[in-house]
């Protein structure tokens, strides 16, 4: 490692706090799938800043319009109107039929709000007791790092010494629609849940459990909450996990690849009058909505569609999923994925997912571990052909060496 690369980190490790340990690579140049760090080495991205990075990095649209909007206005606050935020409703509720928006900037402030959200539906609407809202979570969640999230993660390492949290939330397995109808009481409000676990290591569901959860929900005055910040906006090959179900969620989440990866820009999308409830004054953010991030995540919806990078990813996934199938090594456990979500988890006895990811490296591809023995591949969905089989070259001959 070149003494600029170690300046680089040990610069990082003298102040910075300590709440990540990535890979010895230091990037400085992206462009689609590639990225080069600052010895001119290329990667294949196979995380995409967790699916931030969907429509490939640096997007040449998604760069116009973020400098053009930069030029003219990029902040007002919602004191004031501005130019594109209307734009961006019409076009947000368009491609996903939604009715109404609250636009945030972090996926951890859009879960947040939701929670909020279908709380006060709950209060005035559903008619729960004020203070005695549920919410229904699934074991192995994750939806952000916000004390109030938190709360509710499984996850020691995502939760230990930040308490004490908040009530109001019970936490059932994951894939068991029984669970889910034992949990319900007329407090309950909201069932919130990933259509697949991503941070757990690509959980995908049984078939036909968000089927029944729909009809749960459904049944018991429950809004479907779906966070879908990390699935959403083309990664499992549809538009939103959902579609893979088909069905439709009350309110819906989406964040991350909704700005291509410029700009931090989410959203709460809601199917009824679960936004209704809020009024001036009850909620808002300095920055939730404003002109720049609008502008930049109109272009990303926008190239998003009319590249076919939805289509692209069903595509690729598909690929890509049957040539990890294909790999005969003794350290694979499973593979799972859909779309361009996918995983390769290994056997214990294996070593730890993050050697393997440092062998990686060394061919030219950047992927992250999680939960110790798995490995997630996250392409941006711009990926071709090529591309894919160039990966599973490198994924084969590394996946079956032993890193134990
Ligand atoms: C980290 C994980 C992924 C998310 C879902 C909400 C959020 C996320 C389904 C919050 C964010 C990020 C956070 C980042 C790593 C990454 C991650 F490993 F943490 F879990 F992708 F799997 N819902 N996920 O995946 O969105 O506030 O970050 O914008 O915290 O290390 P955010």
């Amino acid at each position: 490692m070149s003494s600029s690369v170690i300046d680089f980190i040990a610069t990082e490790a003298r102040f910075g706090a300590r709440n990540y340990e990535p890979i010895g690579v230091v990037l400085s140049r992206g462009e689609g799938v590639w990225v080069w760090d600052t010895e001119g080495n290329r990667y294949l991205d196979c995380l995409s800043a967790y699916s931030a990075v969907s429509q490939g990095h640096c997007h040449p649209k998604i760069l116009a319009a973020m400098v053009e909007q930069a030029h003219r206005l990029t902040l007002t606050s919602r004191a004031f109107h501005n130019d594109q935020l209307a734009l961006f409703y019409e076009e947000i509720a368009a491609l996903t039929g939604s009715h109404k928006v609250l636009p945030m900037n972090s996926g951890a402030e859009a879960v947040e709000s939701a929670i909020k959200s279908v709380r006060k539906w709950g209060y005035e609407v559903k008619g729960v007791p004020d203070g005695q809202a549920e919410i229904i979570v699934c074991a192995n969640n994750f939806h952000g790092r916000t004390l109030g999230v938190v709360g509710f993660s499984t996850d020691p390492e995502t939760r230990g010494h930040f308490g004490p949290f908040a009530p109001g939330f019970k936490i059932i397995p994951f894939g068991d629609a029984a669970a889910l109808e034992e949990a319900i009481t007329p407090n309950t409000v909201a069932f919130l849940v990933e259509p697949i676990q991503g941070e757990a290591g690509v959980i995908i569901p049984p078939a036909g459990y968000f089927t029944v959860v729909r009809e749960l929900c459904s049944a018991n005055n429950v809004m479907l909450v779906l966070d879908e910040i990390q699935t959403g906006l083309g990664r499992t090959g549809k538009l939103l996990a959902e579609q893979h179900e088909g069905i439709e969620a009350d309110v819906t989440l989406l964040g991350k690849a909704l700005s291509g990866g410029f700009y931090p820009v989410s959203a709460v999308l809601s199917n009824n009058d679960v936004l209704g409830t809020l009024r001036p004054g009850q909620h808002g953010s300095t920055f939730g909505g404003n002109p720049l991030a609008c502008a930049v995540a109109r272009a990303a919806m926008r190239v998003l569609v009319e590249e076919g990078m939805i289509e692209n990813a069903a595509t690729q996934g598909a690929r890509f999923l049957e040539g990890l199938k294909d790999i005969r090594a003794n350290t694979i456990r499973e593979v799972r994925g859909r779309g361009l979500m996918l995983a390769v988890e290994l056997h214990s006895e294996a070593g730890r997912a993050r050697r393997y990811c440092e062998a990686l490296q060394a061919k030219g591809i950047l992927a992250k571990d999680t939960h110790e023995h798995t490995i997630r591949i996250a392409p941006p969905l711009v990926i071709t052909s090529d591309q894919v089989d160039w990966a599973l070259e490198r994924l084969a001959t590394t996946l079956t060496q032993d890193l134990s």
